[in-house]
């Protein structure tokens, strides 16, 4: 396939000032007709001819300045010899929305009528320069049959509506604001809305509607309540004000992202809007505060400024993702004393930082390997990563690091104030912020142009009869990195503190400062390959300090450091960082699962260290503990993320070895496991509040352990909070127990389960994720997901069902999928196949699943490899092609 490089960028020839669209929507055959303002760019030769993108569109007429044009039309372009300087184009074209399963351009979902355009959906919809450097003003005009589609939305403010002949109506939408095609919009079809209006800062009014299907209105209160805040927070933080007089959410069924932030006109994937009580557990609630954040926060970090090409994505990703993490700490810090605010803030990081070093580590030590700023891509669907979007924010995070909140804030402050209204690269932003703080950021560049994540060697040496500490640290990356991009030395804002005996804080001051220096946690500038610093001061001849390394994670790497269980214990009880606290018992738990994986891998008898089990028993045990944090703290190290520390990765061991844990943390604590499930009911009404969900999370989690027990009572506590739970956090832990336990109270509660909610699919969803997540048991989880397979609420077509069975298996679910006897590679490749013909972007999102095969034990590889070339003979999509090619490469 072509590559496209970051090199070879070049603005346009053309500028589009304006689009006028016209749209006589139907479902088989919509015709829009585009006209087009068109300038010729300054310095460009007259007889450059235009090129406007277009694909899978009938040509039906071109007309320049009113009079019939000569337009070649071929390989997805449309030229035209324009010849002067500035005219109006008007294209019109057809297309068959009905038969769009890719789910790009405009589509139909349920009978109504959706886009999405990013990143290069417009040309689906009309010919155009369909790039993010190209921004108009857009006057959109839709008619439609008026029963079928009563609601007609765009982007922006509703101008004109009314009637038309033959039972039709139309409505014409002006955006005001000059837009890439990407954030171009529209809905149609038989919609209702929550609706409310509200004042922001200045007092202007601001009307707020949520569009979804009649049925799930009563589902939009958690989303509008949402959208509130977000646009509170970002007045309050950030000074930036909603710039619409009216802000349009909705919610569509078939959806291949989360949602998409549509200037004024967001869509979204059900499964981040509806949310109530009954359906939605306190994890979807978090979810839908934190993706309508997400996407409301684009309104200036993406739209207002956008990108000058999609190598920049990162620009908008990273710093929006940034953002939104700040928001939903915010939030969640809302709600209680300083202690529960503080602890709240740092269950969040540690979610982040679980999700990153999980999924983003991975990438980047795999054949996608590519930088935050990517340098080449075939298909741009395929990196919309986990780099470009939680490195990303990782690199924007340290900034802040750096220069605190009110730096950032003046960098963000300047950002607009020089690019309001442009499209620009990765480089302007960290221009901005630089400039606004008088530093040099010319080294910290390599965080976007470097791929692979570096890794940070320490060394300690402590003087006693000084009262001095040295630290020294050595960045590099690993050997088997895979890219071909510079290793130079990064600035790594390193943050420390030293432990004293009694487990206090020591005051830090590094060996040039004076005392009034000294504060608890130093964020050290690492710039060079290696580098020492040197605390003094430090009480004399005292005991040896512990260092607590990287506090609150304070930049994404690796550190190596070679801490005993004793002193990993000893943080776990004592860090005044909770993210260290947090960090130093996955280290133990992650040592200790890695030692035991290896034995069995071997085929050896593996036992659990009494000092891990001891550690987390003094977690079980310290009710000073927020039971978020301490939910967050039992929890394991997944098996996705133990795989990847091993040198070649057996998931069967990796399964058995952290079953084994469990059920040893289970018997070990029995009593006060049972202890904290009593104690941890909630009461009063269902609140969605981070207080409430810890406390049900570490209730639900202690449910989880006590199901490992051989004995029959945690089944008739599941069983019992099954029936009783008034929401579905705890109904839905509590199936998951009994399915865990397994026998006929399963297959009773899963069948229940189904017919309480047949006619909701976002909880049909978590049915069909539940089973096929389930580990091998009397019946092997490849026949029950093949059986789901062809049940008759399954639709391939649909992403949220596709992900909800297939993803869950292969990706959720590593034990049973990396059989030995390569079952679930047929699957797999079977899949991808099906989905390719259907919708790349979903198909190539499940082949990735498969990138990292050689990395697993040498039994594996093969069935691995034979699936990936029967993928790659028979896959048609670019975007299934580029990521089997690297794969295999
Ligand atoms: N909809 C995706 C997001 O908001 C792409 N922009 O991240
Ligand atoms: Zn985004």
């Amino acid at each position: 396939p072509t590559v496209i490089h970051r090199r070879d960028y070049m603005p346009p020839p053309y500028r589009i000032e304006t689009v006028d669209l016209h749209f006589d929507l139907d479902p088989h055959r919509t015709v829009v007709r585009n006209t087009m303002r068109i300038v010729r760019r300054d310095g460009v030769p007259a007889d450059t001819p235009l090129e406007l993108l277009g694909e899978g569109l009938q040509l039906e007429a071109v007309t320049l300045d009113g009079v019939a044009a000569e337009a070649s039309d071929a390989d997805g372009r449309l030229r035209v010899a324009a010849g002067r300087a500035s005219f109006e184009l008007t294209v019109t074209t057809h297309c068959d929305p009905a038969a769009n399963s890719s789910l790009m351009g405009l589509y139909v979902s349920n009978g109504n009528f959706f886009t999405q355009c990013e990143a290069e959906g417009f040309r689906k919809i009309t010919y155009f320069l369909d790039r993010p450097d190209v921004m108009a003003t857009y006057t959109v005009t839709l008619a439609a049959d008026k029963e079928a589609y009563p609601v007609l939305l765009s982007n922006g403010n509703l101008v004109e509506s009314g009637p038309l002949p033959d039972g039709r109506h139309y409505a014409k939408w002006v955006d005001p604001f000059a837009k890439p095609s990407y954030l171009f919009a529209l809905v149609a079809g038989k919609l209702v809305a929550l609706e409310e209006t509200i004042q922001i800062a200045d007092g202007t009014p601001k009307l707020l509607q949520v569009w979804v299907e009649p049925q799930d209105l009563p589902k939009t209160r958690h989303a509008m309540d949402s959208l509130i805040a977000s646009i509170r927070w970002d007045e309050r933080r950030y000074g930036l004000p909603l710039d619409l007089d009216r802000f349009m959410i909705v919610a569509v069924g078939d959806f291949n992202m989360g949602a998409m932030e549509n200037k004024g006109l967001n869509i979204f994937n059900t499964k981040y809007v509806l949310a109530d009580q009954q359906t939605a557990t306190d994890t979807d609630f978090a979810n839908v505060e934190a993706v309508v954040g997400h996407e409301y926060f684009h309104n200036w970090t993406g739209n207002r400024v956008t990108c000058r090409d999609w190598f920049q994505l990162s620009l908008k990703e990273g710093l929006t993702v940034f953002r939104d993490q700040e928001f939903s700490a915010d939030m969640a810090a809302g709600e209680g004393d300083a202690a529960q605010a503080a602890s709240a803030v740092a269950v969040k990081r540690i979610e982040d930082v679980r999700m990153l070093r999980q999924t983003q580590f991975a990438e980047d030590a795999g054949p996608m390997a590519h930088p935050v700023r990517p340098e080449s891509y075939a298909e741009i669907n395929n990196f919309y990563t986990v780099t470009v979007y939680e490195k990303g924010a990782e690199v924007v995070r340290m900034y802040q690091t750096l220069f605190g909140r009110d730096g950032f804030r003046r960098g963000m402050d300047l950002y607009f104030q020089r690019h309001d209204g442009q499209a620009v690269t990765c480089d302007d932003f960290r221009q901005a912020m630089a400039d606004a703080n008088g530093a040099d950021l010319a080294q910290f560049e390599r965080w976007y142009s470097q791929a692979g994540t570096p890794r940070v060697a320490v060394e300690t040496a402590y003087d006693a009869a000084a009262g001095r500490y040295r630290l020294t640290l050595r960045q590099h990356y690993a050997e088997d990195r895979r890219s071909d991009t510079p290793a130079d030395p990064l600035l790594i804002p390193f943050a420390v503190g030293l432990l004293d005996a009694a487990g206090r804080d020591l005051p830090l001051r590094l060996n040039d400062e004076p005392e009034s220096a000294a504060a608890t946690t130093r964020v050290l500038a690492l710039t060079g390959a290696e580098q020492t610093f040197e605390f003094v001061g430090l009480p004399i001849d005292g005991a040896t300090p512990t260092p607590s390394l990287l506090r609150h994670f304070s930049a994404p790497v690796i550190v190596d450091y070679e801490y005993d269980d004793a002193a990993l214990a000893f943080l776990l009880a004592h860090d005044s960082d909770a993210f260290n606290r947090w960090e130093a018992g996955q280290r133990l738990a992650t040592r200790a699962l890695l030692e035991m994986a290896q034995t069995l891998s071997a085929g050896g008898q593996a036992r659990l260290s009494e000092t891990v089990v001891d550690a987390f028993g003094k977690v079980l045990a310290d009710d000073t503990l927020a039971p978020a944090f301490r939910e967050q703290a039992l929890t394991l190290p997944s098996e996705t993320f133990l795989a990847e520390q091993m040198i070649e990765a057996d998931p069967g061991a990796v399964h058995a070895a952290r079953t084994q844990m469990r059920g040893r943390l289970a018997e070990a604590h029995a009593a006060l496991w049972q202890r904290i499930y009593e104690a941890h009911r909630t009461d009063g009404p269902y609140r969605p509040t981070a207080v409430d969900a810890g406390r049900r999370a570490l209730r639900n989690l202690a449910l989880g352990y006590l199901a490992e027990l051989p004995d029959a009572a945690a089944a008739t506590l599941a069983e019992t909070q099954y029936r009783e739970a008034d929401n579905m956090t705890d109904r839905f832990s509590a199936l998951g127990a009994l399915a865990r336990i397994g026998g006929t109270a399963a297959q009773d509660a899963l069948q229940d389960f189904y017919r309480r909610f047949e006619h909701e699919p976002l909880v049909i969803d978590k049915w069909f994720a539940l089973q096929a997540m389930q580990p091998d048991g009397a019946a092997r989880t490849i026949d029950t997901v093949r059986r789901l397979f062809t049940h008759p609420a399954f639709n391939l077509k649909n992403p949220n069902r596709a992900r909800s069975l297939i993803f869950s298996f292969c990706a959720g679910n590593p034990a049973a999928f990396h059989a030995a006897d390569a079952s679930g590679y047929a699957f797999w490749a079977e899949q991808v196949l099906a989905l390719d013909a259907l919708n790349p972007q979903v198909a190539a999102r499940l082949a990735r699943v498969l990138e990292r095969w050689r990395k697993y034990v040498p039994t594996l590889r093969d069935g691995m490899e034979a699936a990936l070339q029967r993928v790659m003979a028979g896959a048609r999509s670019r975007d299934v092609r580029e990521v089997v090619g690297k794969a295999l490469g």
